[in-house]
């Protein structure tokens, strides 16, 4: 199998650009299914250790269904997959042109959730024009044991995520296993297993950046990037509070520093289309081996 590296502002993705399984020819969402159902093996044995660790996010290319659009993209973290992944998008989109596979310009994405739009401006700066994305829920309480009662929104931004109000510390590196454990007891409070990202906020203190974020992503990892999906969640609460405007820049700063500048402009049934433009870098190419005699070739 062979697979190209990169880092979206911090984040992590391997991109599996060849020997990865043969998923067939359906859609994207079909192909996530079929890969989960017969090929869990191979999504452990590319991302988890000894070949990957556990905060790594795997993109399989696929051949698009419709041939007018550049790619087709499975994502995939330590635990399962995701539905859409705007680090990984950009990651992937950086990846391809390093391969010569991609041109500088604007081109389409298949996912599991929807096509999206990928502008690669450069060798390593990209916007995703990502999924129609809203929120669902407003000014939800939350009973979390060791913590009182926090609230927060629920939206959806190519994944489902909670955006508590408040952080419970600082958002700073130095906290982040008190975030992360937070994190954990609120999405285990949550009524809704499928609104597996939690997200906190804070106000930045960075001239040019509206806020710092921590993202706790469904495999229990912190997101280094300030996370495109969650990313696009945020900007559904801020455009239905009515407190940004369309096409209006968001400077989102994840927990390390990473950041996103977003936009977004309306979409149909009150839904946004969410942009999010950010950095990657290809940090190595590489063929994996999977010994038959490797008692942890499926991963760790
Ligand atoms: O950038 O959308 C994102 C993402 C999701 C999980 C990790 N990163």
């Amino acid at each position: 199998m062979w697979v190209i590296d990169s880092h979206t502002e911090g984040e992590p993705t391997r991109l599996v650009f060849d020997g990865g399984p043969d998923l067939g020819s359906g859609t994207m969402a079909e192909r996530r299914d079929n890969f989960a159902a017969n090929f869990d093996d191979v999504r452990r044995a590319t991302i988890l250790e000894p070949r990957g660790h556990a905060a790594m996010v795997g993109a399989l290319l696929c051949r698009p269904v419709d041939p007018t659009n550049a790619a087709g993209l499975i994502f995939f973290n330590n635990e399962g997959f995701l539905g859409m992944c705007g680090h990984g998008a950009i990651g992937a989109a950086v990846s391809l042109h390093r391969l010569g596979r991609l041109a500088i310009g604007r081109h389409r994405f298949e996912t599991p959730v929807g096509t999206v739009d990928i502008d690669l401006h450069d060798a390593m700066t990209a916007t995703i024009e990502n999924v129609p994305s809203y929120r669902t829920h407003k000014d939800v309480a939350v009973k979390v044991q060791g913590y009182g009662t926090m609230t927060g929104d629920i939206a959806w931004g190519g994944n489902w995520f909670f955006l508590g109000h408040a952080a419970p510390c600082a958002i700073t590196p130095a906290n982040i296993p008190q975030l992360t454990a937070a994190a954990h007891m609120v999405r285990a409070s949550l009524d809704d297993p499928s609104v597996d990202h939690i997200e906190f906020f804070e106000p930045s203190s960075e001239l040019g950046v509206n806020s710092r974020s921590f993202v706790l992503c469904p495999g229990g990892q912190y997101d280094r990037s300030p996370c495109g999906t969650g990313t696009s969640a945020k900007l559904a609460c801020l455009a239905a509070d009515g407190v940004l405007a369309e096409c209006e820049d968001w400077v989102q700063e994840s927990v390390i520093g990473g950041r996103f500048t977003a936009r977004y402009r309306k979409g149909a049934g009150g839904a946004i289309i969410p942009a999010i433009t950010g950095r990657a870098f290809v940090t190595a190419r590489a063929e994996l081996f999977f010994d038959g005699d490797d008692p942890f070739r499926n991963g760790l």
